[in-house]
């Protein structure tokens, strides 16, 4: 467990949460919100946390000489410049992601999940996608891919191989999420309820992967605690600002 402390004595800056960009070059439109957000809300943010899914997927480090991902390294080093901080954790699409993209985009990769102290809350931060233990298929799968063992083999081929290996995966992927039912596809409360314990009641739990942004209100022996499920990039953006004064979630068009 990391424990990084952003507790900050000037009120006025905030700290944003982000995930499920799922950046592709067949998006422009939502690759051009994400570098003007980079360059504009982020920019006033003390601190920037991706939690997982920047991409729509990853296949290796050596994808940094891509022109597309270049230009989103870019937009990520313009912005720790000006002295934003900015942390990445994994998501299912980027878990390839490792420290040769991090340096290039001046990023901190974080594990999941991190519990952070947030304006002086307990805030613990996750992908989300391990508390959906009802999809077996999905965890069973997730096992095998995040072993050390698989991704090296998995490394060892060249670049467009393991692409063309994603794109089946992908393929597989959304035909099997089709006869998937959207309760399977969601949190089980029980693997909330569980993670909560072991991390001790943190004032907040703040996720992704499930594309259901909302606000829930959980209560565990007694403590009550808030859930926040952060939303996706394609339609459009949207993030969650916190300050000393609580968090709200903003849809990035809407003002
Ligand atoms: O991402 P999302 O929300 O759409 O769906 C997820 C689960 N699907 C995935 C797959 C990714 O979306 C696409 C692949 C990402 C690439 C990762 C890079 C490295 C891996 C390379 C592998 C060769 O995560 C989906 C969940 C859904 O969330 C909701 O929680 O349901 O899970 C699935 O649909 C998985 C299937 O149920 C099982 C897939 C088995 C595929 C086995 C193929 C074996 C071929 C191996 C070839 C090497
Ligand atoms: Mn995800």
């Amino acid at each position: 467990m990391v424990n990084l402390d952003i507790d900050n004595p000037n009120l006025s800056e905030v700290t944003i949460f982000i995930s499920d960009l799922h950046l592709c070059a067949s998006r422009p439109q939502i690759t051009e919100s994400f570098l003007g957000f980079l360059e504009t809300q982020a920019k006033s943010a003390h601190a920037l946390y991706i939690l997982g899914d920047l991409f729509e997927y990853w296949a290796g480090d050596d994808d940094i000489e891509d022109a597309f991902n270049k230009q989103i390294i870019q937009g990520f080093k313009s912005l720790a410049a000006s002295g934003v901080l900015i942390y990445l954790m994994h998501g299912n699409r980027d878990f390839l992601i490792t420290d040769k993209f991090c340096k290039a985009s001046s990023i901190h990769l974080i594990s999941d999940p991190t519990l952070i102290n947030l304006y002086g809350n307990t805030a613990l931060l996750s992908h989300g996608d391990e508390l959906c233990t009802d999809d077996v298929a999905y965890q069973q799968f997730r096992l095998q891919v995040r072993s050390k063992q698989w991704q090296s083999e998995f490394l060892s081929q060249p670049l467009q191989a393991r692409k063309n290996q994603i794109e089946t995966i992908r393929l597989r992927s959304e035909q099997e999420k089709s006869s998937k039912s959207a309760q399977i596809m969601d949190v089980n409360q029980d693997a909330v309820i569980s993670l909560l314990k072991e991390y001790h009641y943190p004032d907040l739990l703040i996720h992704g992967h499930t594309h259901r942004p909302n606000r829930h209100p959980v209560t565990v022996d007694g403590k009550l605690m808030t859930r926040w499920v952060l939303g996706d990039w394609y339609e459009q953006g949207s993030y969650l600002i916190c300050d000393a004064s609580g968090c709200k979630s903003v849809n990035l068009n809407s003002h």
